[in-house]
């Protein structure tokens, strides 16, 4: 069977996955060309590569559409428990490749225009990232999604259709510079608007107490929210889930004072004001900024995805022979027909929308809409950084969402009731536990909010639940231990290993079969292959390749040449802080210090690749870019380095970018100091994609170090205790590690002394005043003399290949509990309660009927 196998893969893998004969490749160059002349009004006489992109993607989008509708068609005669995604975030990155490949199409496309003369990789270049998000918890959502379909779960993601995503990074005399991403500009192939099911959201007006003691909403201004469906399709499972995102847009009537003054041109300028809501995605990661504008932006998303689930729940109908819909008045059933996951608190005016639906609309009663509220939602937290955690302001509240903040504060009197009758007299306890806080000025704890109104609430790795429980929600765990949850983070296998690297999935695939595509557990049956001297070999030769074509990419767009024997030592992820890529350039300068002082010392030769974006109002993590592209300048033309030491800035870091970066590495750099990063989702990339992690015991690292062992990943610094101890006592002096590590005083003083700035001495002043003079907050000077140790050791390890090898299969092989399908299966079972629905195969035209 094995040999059999191997003669079957000529042109990639996918070819022995799929179903590729003479007739389908005619049906889709039949496709194909329909929409280039009819679509696109081209010919190949004037056709570009952005057309045949375009009349591909047209293409390919046609084969989903049967099952899109199919899939539709069976929820609504199913009727089951829907779950429902709610996000400020999807960061999908590109559509064409996964969709193809989901659909058991690529094999297909790629001989059909392999025969038009088309090379297809190059096509799917083209497409631009669909950039919604800031970086994991936007990426995860999109995982989840994938997995969602996958798993035939009848799901949804509810989002926002930004006009521009996440700024395209720009490096300019080593600064970041932000450039708006217009990512709509060309079309997006992949959107589908539904103008008919518009929805009307309301901010601003007072609230009036009417005659029979119910409140109603007056005078408010109307915005109106248009849903673009992308579709989601499950991996070969004929599922297409849906994807809906909100747009904003005016209403004829937007601001009714400028048409009683019959000033009609200002009337029609001034709907600017309302498109704006959904115009760009605020840049930050990590981060609450606090403006009105991303207040209206939160609202916005929660208003109209509760009127559309509520719409969905209210009509049943059953059959097509029934006549018009079939409405359910009681919504008694509506959290067993309904699960609403909180990604984040982004969208935590969830709680107090579906009550004032509830209460104001539907006339329920307070505790009926409650008890409907709590069984309906449930929140996850994803980070403890007490400066991400949502804090709104209640004057902002009472001015645009006046009923919600009424809402929110009788949620809160009988939450307190609750509590002090259960601690009576503990008037403490009370005020950490109220909603509402009384600082500089009164703001809405929206944590509180989500933990009040949602019966689960979860930590993305175990590490993070537990610190959620011991730590940040103490009080609330005391309360209701029952409702915490740890749901260790996970990434869809399709794209992170399937689609961004065939080398090693052909190799896979050639040995276990592809069983794994789904069931990521199977990838321990390449443990026992270590032990294979070709399998070893072959699988250096997949990862060399996979070098190769990085490197040949950054001496293509960058102009820079590297070695592809040096390792790969990459750090990227969003340039912050707490993720320590400040230690990392201090272990740069400490191995350019120790090349200088000794040229002709044996160095493991390494290429390090540092990518990511800083926040644009990120003081501090912008000038960290500064230092690294500045570090960079001199090592890179140092002439005793000498090939052993390049450094690179990667501009630019997104989903389509990582895609091809990461199955290049040989070490992956996950330093966030212990305690910090929730989870982390990069590192489990990584770790599948045969890459060895130098990382601490924080987030996800801890679980993927539980399965691997001490041998197979490199771990330094404090663990969470000692560095809780640390700040306990109060004590730490970063001033008593500079002083006494040679190596580090010399690197922190070079930086200092304008070595890398000659143009502007003082320029990283302020950047080692945070290390040296402001506490150090994330303990580089405290974790850089072990950070060293284990750089040191894993640099020899290095020298032998064939163990280093061995070291990264063991690391492919045990990664199988990172997929998300095994998250998403977790959240089915213990928190959503859901189930799926098997979709039968369309049968007929591809295009129909
Ligand atoms: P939604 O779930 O209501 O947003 O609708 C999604 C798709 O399901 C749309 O393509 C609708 O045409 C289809 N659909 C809506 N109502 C029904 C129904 O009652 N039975 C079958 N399909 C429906
Ligand atoms: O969420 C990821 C985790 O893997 C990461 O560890 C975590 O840092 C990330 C405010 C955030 N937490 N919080 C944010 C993003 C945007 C924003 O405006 C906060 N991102 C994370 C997935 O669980």
């Amino acid at each position: 069977a094995r040999r059999k196998r191997e003669q079957s893969i000529k042109f990639d893998f996918l070819d022995a996955l799929e179903d590729v004969t003479e007739e389908n490749m005619k049906a889709i160059r039949d496709l194909f060309n329909r929409h280039l002349h009819c679509t696109l009004a081209k010919d190949v006489t004037v056709a570009t590569d952005r057309d045949y992109y375009v009349a591909l993607s047209y293409t390919v989008r046609d084969h989903v559409m049967a099952g899109w509708y199919k899939t539709q068609k069976e929820y609504y005669r199913k009727d089951p428990k829907r779950v429902y995604y709610l996000s400020m975030e999807f960061y999908m990155g590109r559509s064409l490749t996964n969709t193809m490949i989901n659909l058991g199409l690529r094999s297909l496309c790629k001989k059909s225009l392999y025969e038009m003369g088309l090379n297809m990789e190059d096509l799917e270049e083209i497409e631009m990232d669909a950039g919604l998000g800031n970086g994991g918890l936007g990426r995860l959502a999109a995982c989840f999604l994938d997995s969602m379909a996958t798993l035939s779960l009848p799901a949804y993601g509810y989002g926002l259709r930004y006009e521009y995503g996440i700024f395209e990074q720009k490096i300019k005399d080593g600064f970041q510079q932000e450039v708006p991403d217009d990512w709509l500009k060309f079309g997006n192939p992949w959107e589908v608007p539904r103008p008919e099911y518009i929805i009307k959201i309301k901010f601003g007006g007072d609230v009036k107490w009417l005659d029979d003691g119910k409140f109603s909403w007056e005078d408010a201004n109307v915005v109106l929210a248009v849903p673009y469906d992308t579709p989601i399709p499950g991996y070969r499972n004929n599922t297409v889930n849906t994807l809906r995102l909100w747009c904003a847009r005016s209403p004829n009537s937007f601001d009714l004072s400028y048409f009683n003054h019959g000033n009609y041109i200002k009337a029609v300028l001034d709907r600017n004001a309302a498109e704006n809501i959904t115009r760009v995605l605020y840049p930050n990661d990590n981060f609450f900024e606090g403006k009105e504008l991303r207040l209206k932006q939160e609202y916005f998303l929660v208003s109209a995805t509760l009127q559309d689930i509520i719409r969905r729940y209210k009509h049943v109908r059953t059959s097509v022979r029934t006549k018009g819909p079939l409405e359910r008045t009681s919504f008694e059933d509506f959290p067993r027909k309904a699960a609403i996951q909180l990604n984040d608190t982004h969208p935590a005016l969830a709680i107090p929308e579906l009550m004032r639906l509830l209460i104001d609309h539907e006339k329920l009663g307070w505790d009926e809409a409650w008890d409907i509220c709590t069984r309906t939602f449930s929140y996850t937290n994803h980070t403890i950084l007490p400066e991400a955690l949502e804090r709104w302001s209640v004057a902002l509240l009472e001015r645009l969402l006046p009923r919600h903040l009424m809402i929110i504060y009788e949620i809160n009197r009988r939450h307190l009731d609750h509590v002090i009758t259960l601690f009576p007299g503990d008037l403490d306890r009370r005020t950490r536990m109220s909603l509402i806080e009384h600082g500089s000025e009164k703001v809405v704890n929206m944590a509180h909010l989500c933990l009040v109104g949602s019966h689960a609430i979860n930590g993305v790795a175990e590490i993070h639940s537990n610190i959620l429980k011991r730590e940040t929600f103490r009080d609330w765990h005391e309360l209701w231990p029952e409702k915490f949850q740890n749901k260790t983070n996970g990434i869809t296998p399709r794209r992170w290993l399937l689609q961004c690297n065939p080398p090693l999935s052909n190799l896979i695939i050639e040995h276990i079969g592809e069983e794994w595509v789904t069931d990521l557990d199977q990838l321990t049956r390449l443990e026992p292959l270590t032990e294979d001297e070709t399998f070893v070999q072959n699988f250096i030769a997949a990862k060399k390749k996979n070098k190769v074509r990085v490197a040949a990419m950054l001496r293509r767009d960058y102009g820079v040449e590297v070695n592809p024997s040096s390792m790969f030592d990459i750090h990227v992820k969003r340039i912050h802080e707490y993720k320590r890529q400040l230690l990392n350039v201090l272990h740069i300068v400490t191995l350019y210090n120790r090349i200088k002082d000794n040229p002709r010392g044996d160095f493991t030769a390494r290429t390090v690749i540092i990518g990511g974006k800083a926040a644009p109002g990120y003081y501090n993590a912008k000038m960290i870019i500064k230092l690294i592209t500045s570090v960079a300048d001199v090592v890179n033309t140092d002439p005793d380095v000498c090939g052993r030491l390049k450094v690179i800035f990667l501009e630019n870091y997104r989903v389509s970018l990582a895609e091809k970066i990461i199955p290049a590495c040989d070490l992956s750099q996950q330093i966030s100091l212990a305690g910090t990063e929730a989870s982390g989702t990069g590192n489990m990339k990584f770790m599948i994609n045969g890459a060895l992690t130098i990382g601490t015991l924080d987030g996800a690292n801890v679980e993927m170090h539980e399965r691997v062992g001490d041998d197979n990943i490199y771990i330094f610094g404090m663990r969470v205790n000692e560095v809780e101890e640390l700040k306990a006592a109060g004590t730490y002096n970063p001033l008593d590690y500079y002083n006494a590590n040679p190596e580090l005083r010399r690197a922190i003083d070079m930086i200092h002394g304008g070595y890398f700035s000659p143009d502007s001495k003082g320029r990283f002043h302020d950047l080692l005043d945070t290390l040296m003079k402001h506490g150090d907050r994330f303990c580089l000077l405290k974790d850089y003399e072990d950070y060293m140790r284990v750089q040191d050791q894993l640099g020899r390890d290095f020298q032998d290949s064939v163990s280093w090898a061995k070291k990264c299969i063991i690391n492919v092989a045990n990664g199988g509990f990172f997929s998300s399908d095994r998250t998403i299966a977790q959240y089915t079972k213990d928190i959503w309660r859901a189930f799926p629905v098997l979709v039968d195969p369309v049968v007929g035209e591809a295009n129909g009927a």
